[in-house]
């Protein structure tokens, strides 16, 4: 049966990527010599909500950065009730790990599909140029790896996805296949007055929506094994009504024990990348300081805003400086979604109450 499934998957993407095949004839590049004389470092994926050890303002000139990205098809339970999905991802989270790179400096990765999985798999960087941002060219099937390297020309932050063709395409990416990365301006961000804004740490956040089938009596189907819930998956797809849409993999994934921590006085990069399906970022009690709505850091941020927008298939960026204490919650500010289906997260602020800002000037009381 494995093979059989194998198989199917196999065929079923390679006939609907057929028209899209890269001509890899003229892939010299003319500056390949430039570029094997640029120094050469590897960054360390760190699990979603963190993001790996990187300089705001680059040092010294363009660089390689070298990743691995390691793909996992794996059971994961999405929320309190057991749900399941055979997950489809990079590195075993939801969404995949964040690379930061510079503008300029080249990304290199290495993806890795083991023997162990189903399913071909490939990449579609939203920041890279050409070849279906490099998906015609990473198609690997169990038991291969390649690898990409790609000049990060624009800055900002940006979506990546599997992408392996026809109705797989949206298939991996609702099964979890995506994350983003950053490209940061060589000489750091900056405000509409051209003044730099730094950050004192990222909190990076991933909206995934999930349709999950039910069976008659309108219980969540479970599977054996990646890949047979496809033709179940599908329908549910088809009528655009996820049955989750969550943070980081699964609802409360950053909530609870797992909320995330900052300091009053501390500033926080909020990166929130959708793959899939628009979205409405909101910090209740707070604001975006400066908000690249749109993800390109060659825009002038908007500033001071009470929700932001995210496009489907986009990232978007927001600083915020924390003046309270308390818990704040990140959520998604269609509140039915938030709330009902599962996009919120927690964050737990120290430090001193400012009741300039805010006091309560009574306790409730019974109406005089
Ligand atoms: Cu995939």
């Amino acid at each position: 049966m494995g093979l059989d499934r194998r198989s199917f998957m196999t065929a079923a993407a390679a006939t609907a990527v057929a028209g899209v095949v890269v001509s890899k004839v003229s892939m010299a590049s003319a500056s390949a010599a430039d570029v094997k004389d640029l120094p050469r470092v590897k960054q360390e994926m760190v699990a979603p909500p963190f993001v790996p050890k990187h300089d705001q303002v680059a040092v010294g000139g363009p660089k390689v950065v070298e990743i691995r990205f390691e793909i996992e098809e794996k059971k994961m339970v999405i929320d309190g009730d057991g749900t399941e999905i055979w997950a489809l991802t990079f590195n075993g989270s939801v969404p995949g790990p964040m690379a930061i790179v510079h503008e300029g400096d080249y990304l290199e990765l290495t993806l890795v599909n083991p023997e162990s999985n189903m399913m071909e798999h490939n990449i579609d960087f939203h920041a890279a140029t050409g070849a279906l941002g490099g998906a015609g060219l990473t198609m690997v099937q169990p038991g291969e790896e390649v690898v990409l390297r790609f000049k990060a020309t624009r800055s900002g932050v940006f979506v990546y996805h599997c992408a392996p063709g026809g109705a797989m395409i949206p298939y991996h990416v609702v099964h979890g296949m995506n994350g983003a990365i950053m490209v940061l301006p060589r000489d750091g961000l900056k405000d509409p007055q051209g003044n730099a804004v730094t950050y004192d740490k990222v909190f990076y956040v991933g909206e995934q929506d999930y349709y999950i089938p039910k069976d008659e009596d309108g219980n969540y189907k479970k599977y054996e094994a990646a890949g047979d819930d496809f033709g179940d998956s599908l329908e549910v797809m088809k009528g655009l009504v996820p049955t989750h849409v969550v943070f980081n993999g699964a609802a409360g994934a950053l909530t609870g024990d797992a909320a995330l921590k900052a300091k009053v006085g501390e500033t926080v990069l909020f990166i929130h990348a959708q793959a899939n399906r628009d979205s409405r970022p909101h910090l209740i009690g707070g604001h975006g300081d400066y908000v690249w709505e749109t993800g390109s850091f060659d825009d002038v941020p908007a500033t001071n805003l009470e929700t932001w927008f995210i496009r489907g298939g986009s990232a978007g960026a927001a600083t915020y400086k924390f003046h309270q204490p308390g818990v704040y919650v990140y959520l998604n500010h269609n509140l039915i979604t938030a709330v009902m289906l599962g996009a919120a997260a927690h964050v737990i602020v120290e430090g001193e109450w400012n009741d300039d800002l805010m006091t309560q000037v009574k306790k409730p009381t019974a109406i005089a």
